[in-house]
Parts: C-alpha cells; sequence; structure tokens
C-alpha cells in the first residue's frame, strides 16, 4: 500500500529579516561639499544651476562657483563627517547609503592613476561607519560624472566611457573590498527613459541633447554603454569579492492605468515597459523583445554588438535597489496609433484619488507595496529599498524643535506597506534607507529649503546658516522603530 508520510511543514511568516539594514541614504554631490578639496574634480552636478520651489535645474556650461549655490559646499559633511557619523550611530543606523564621488578618485575620469587623497577620504569615511557597527552601501555614479568626460567624450555618447567607468569601479572594489559589501551601479539609471527632461539625461548620462538631434535615439545609445558598463562592473566585482552584492538602482514610479478602457490599460503597460526595461537587462542579462523590435522599427542602428550582448548575459544584478516617493496615472491619447509609445510629458495625468506633495509628487503608499509585488514577479531577486522620504519646508516651532509629523505619517505609511509586501506577499527585502535623513541639496531643485531629513541643518537656500545639526521628532521616531526591527511604528 502507498506509504503515506505527513511531513510537517511549517510556512513560517517571513518577517523582516534579523540583520535588515535599517539605515539612511544620501549622495556625495548633495551633502559633501569639499568640492574642490583633496583635488576633487568638477563633476556633472556641480555645473548645474540652482533651481528654486520645484523649478528644475538648468545646465550652466562651465563653473559658475555664483550660480551653483548651495550644491558646492552643501552641508560640508566632507569637515563634518566624524561628527555626522557619530549621529548616525546615535539613531540607530545600521547601514549607510551614499556615493563615492568619481572626481574624487579620477578627478577627470580619464586618468590612469587614481586620486590617493580622494581613495583616503572613502578609506576614512568608511572606517568611522564600521567603529560604530554601520555597513556603507556604496553608489557608484549618482549624477557625479566627471564634466571632462562630458566635454572631451560627449559623456555616455562614447563607449570609451565604458572603460573610464570600469577602471574607476575597478579601482574602489579592490581599495574597498573588505569594508564595503553592498554596491549599486548607477543611481536611477532609467530616469533618462524620459528624454523630454534635458535634466535626466545630463544628470544620469552627461548627455546635452544637440539642436535637432533625436534626443530618444541618443538616450538609448547611451544607456546601452552604461547597461554594459553596469554588467562588466558586476563580474569585475564579484571576481575582486565574492561576497559583493552588487545592484541595479532604479527610479520606481508605478504608472497606473487613468482608467479601465483597454487603451489606458495598454498604455500603462507600454509605459513601465519605457520605464522599467533597463531592470530587465541588468536583472535578466538581455534586452526584452518589445524594445529590440521597437529599436529596429525606428530605424536606430544603434551601436550594439554581440559581444555587448554576452556582456550583459555575464554580468546579471544581485538585487534590486529602488527609490519610491510616489505613483503616477497615464492616458492613451485619442489618436493614439496602435503601435503605442510612452511620452513622460504627454500621457501622464493626475491621479485623482490620491494627494500630492508641493512638487506636485503624488503620495501613494500602497503604490510602494504594488512596486515590490511588480518587481518579485518580474525577477525574482532580493530588492532594497534605497530611497523614500518626504520633501518639504520645514518650520522651525517657537521651541526651537521642527515637529515634522507629516514626515512621520508617510513614512510609518510606507514602512507598513513594505512590510506588507514582506510578510504576506514574500518579498525578501534587505533594507530600508529613507532619502535625505539628513537634510541635504535636492537633486532636481537645488534647494535646501526642500527637506527629507530626521536630522534639521541650518542651512537654506540663500546660504544662510551655521551648518548646526539638530534632531527633528522624526529622529527619535525613527529611532524607535529601528529598536523595535519596525515592530513600533
Ligand atoms: C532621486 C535622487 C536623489 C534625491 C531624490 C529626491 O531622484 O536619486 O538624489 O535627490 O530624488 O529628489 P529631490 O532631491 O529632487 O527632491
Amino acid at each position: 500500500a502507498a506509504v503515506c508520510i505527513y511531513t510537517e511543514w511549517s510556512v513560517d511568516m517571513t518577517k523582516l529579516r534579523k540583520d535588515f539594514l535599517w539605515g539612511g541614504a544620501v549622495a556625495a554631490h548633495q551633502l559633501e561639499g569639499g568640492w574642490q578639496d583633496g583635488g576633487k574634480g568638477v563633476s556633472v552636478a556641480d555645473v548645474m544651476t540652482a533651481g528654486a520651489n520645484g523649478v528644475e535645474r538648468q545646465i550652466t556650461d562651465g563653473v559658475l562657483p555664483g550660480q551653483n549655490y548651495p550644491n558646492h559646499e552643501a552641508i560640508d559633511f566632507y569637515h563634518h563627517y566624524k561628527d555626522d557619523v557619530k549621529l548616525f550611530a546615535d539613531l540607530g543606523l545600521k547601514a549607510f547609503r551614499t556615493s563615492i564621488a568619481w572626481t574624487r578618485i579620477f578627478p577627470n575620469g580619464d586618468e590612469d592613476e587614481p586620486n590617493e587623497a580622494g581613495l583616503q577620504f572613502y578609506d576614512d569615511l568608511f572606517d568611522e561607519l564600521h567603529k560604530y557597527g554601520i555597513e556603507p552601501v556604496i553608489t557608484l555614479s549618482h549624477f557625479e560624472m566627471p564634466y571632462h568626460l562630458v566635454t572631451e567624450y560627449g559623456g555616455w555618447r562614447s563607449r570609451k566611457v565604458i572603460d573610464f567607468f570600469v577602471h574607476f569601479a575597478t579601482v574602489v572594489f579592490k581599495r574597498y573590498k573588505d569594508k564595503v559589501k553592498y554596491w549599486m551601479t548607477f543611481n536611477e539609471i532609467n530616469n533618462q527613459a524620459n528624454t523630454d527632461a534635458a535634466f535626466a539625461l545630463f544628470t544620469n548620462s552627461g548627455v546635452k541633447v544637440e539642436p535637432g538631434e533625436d534626443a530618444e535615439r541618443t538616450m538609448y545609445q547611451a544607456a546601452h554603454y552604461e547597461v554594459v558598463a553596469s554588467a562588466l562592473a558586476v563580474q569585475i566585482g564579484h571576481q575582486i569579492n565574492p561576497d559583493f552584492q552588487i545592484g541595479a538602482m532604479i527610479a520606481m514610479v508605478p504608472l497606473y492605468p487613468a482608467s479601465p478602457n483597454p487603451r489606458d490599460i495598454f498604455k500603462a503597460e507600454r509605459a513601465m515597459q519605457t520605464r522599467y526595461w533597463f531592470a530587465d537587462v541588468q536583472a535578466n542579462g538581455a534586452y526584452p523583445a518589445w524594445l529590440t523590435q521597437y529599436q529596429a522599427d525606428a530605424g536606430f542602428d544603434l551601436d550594439i554588438t554581440l559581444a555587448d550582448r554576452d556582456v550583459l548575459a555575464a554580468g546579471k544584478v544581485d538585487y534590486i535597489g529602488f527609490s519610491y516617493y510616489m505613483s503616477n496615472a497615464v492616458k492613451a491619447k485619442d489618436d493614439e496609433p496602435d503601435s503605442y509609445k510612452y511620452e513622460e510629458s504627454k500621457d501622464i495625468v493626475r491621479n485623482p484619488t490620491v494627494e500630492a506633495s508641493e512638487w506636485g509628487w503624488q503620495i501613494d503608499p500602497q503604490g510602494l507595496r504594488y512596486a515590490m509585488n511588480w518587481f518579485n514577479d518580474r525577477f525574482h531577486l532580493p530588492q532594497f529599498i534605497v530611497e523614500n522620504g518626504f520633501g518639504a519646508i520645514d518650520k522651525i516651532d517657537a521651541d526651537g524643535h521642527v515637529h515634522d509629523d507629516y514626515r512621520v505619517d508617510y513614512l510609518r505609511q510606507h514602512i507598513e506597506q513594505m512590510k506588507l509586501a514582506v510578510e504576506v506577499d514574500g518579498v525578501d527585502l534587505m533594507g530600508y534607507t529613507p532619502w535625505g535623513f539628513i537634510d541635504l541639496v535636492s537633486a532636481g531643485t537645488g534647494q535646501m529649503d526642500k527637506r527629507y531629513g530626521f536630522i534639521y541643518v541650518d542651512k537654506n537656500d540663500a546660504g544662510e546658516g551655521t551648518l548646526k545639526r539638530s534632531k527633528k521628532d522624526s529622529f527619535y521616531w525613527f529611532r524607535h522603530v529601528i529598536a523595535t526591527n519596525g515592530e513600533d511604528l
């Protein structure tokens, strides 16, 4: 007779990992300052003029220090980092995400020998973090390409920049192989999918579109060289230290159909494909079929070699890192041909069911759970939320404190959804590092007054202030969240 053996199995409710990386996220150009200290070269971020109140920053040819405020000094983390890291330890951080400024290591980007003073700065920073048991989580390229690579080679238009990036990645992987385990290659590499936004194409790829140029073709070519560079870096990183965890980093903004009309449904599908094909390539190691067909039909005739395709297949990422702030809705144009094409500036419509911040960022905590399921079903990889946060003009109360309950509410609701994605939907989540947990310069507008922090920094858009750090209400709240591993929100 068949022997029926009942095996007891317990699908234990997945909780957040015991070693869950509760942390905070920043980027070199948005907080370090010291923009020409220690031999640092001029980066793409250094040639952007500040905007204000949501006005996108503009590309300023050459360096006009007067117009680049406050980026150049930012919050002077370069000289304050020891005290700041002590504050981060007081907050209870397990991880600290930042970028290595490419121009500290290779001031022009095309040198053979690295700049030792730059390498030493990050050695000292990582040692300070480890003193308090804080794991560095490092972004290799966070809108900080050496400006010389733009002026001399055209940024990521040029295949040569692959070699410069891979050289930079190899040098820092080797130098910090025993101090840094978690890496990611390009910050929000997919932002450039919105070719209508000069800012996105320039900050991500150092490409300034010339008059009459096909921005879309240029974007696909530049993005191709970047994903090849990313795949090469992943392979080299694993050779240098097999324990490295190297991720993609995607700006995740879910795009919902504006109505149940099948035309809107498909528009949303095409929009998600267009914004996230970068993750397909970095995680699956190949271009999705729709894009190969689309590029052929468009007659782009891109420089994509068979050797490139082998590199992509061999350099798949270990996890999906992503930023999450908001969601959007998209609507098919009335005269839309069936081929469909997603055009961010034309297809996005206001979602009337959610609130928006004063910068128009639509607040949608459930969208984070949606995004985590979408990534999980598509890639079956661990995930890392490396940015999430609420930018606002904070007010200092009569008692001298910032009572940022609006920021706590935003983060609480998003952490609740994040936990559901882990505990109910089975997502394997490595960590959560809220963006700008110490006030810093806004990438989009160049403002200091668009604040995300749990730590207030006394400096405003006009450059006035003592740079003094102080704790907002959210500092004490987040410290308790970490202490209870997210149990008590
Ligand atoms: C993301 C960037 C971060 C950060 C964040 C907030 O795009 O990865 O660098 O800037 O946006 O945006 P902003 O600073 O424009 O408010």
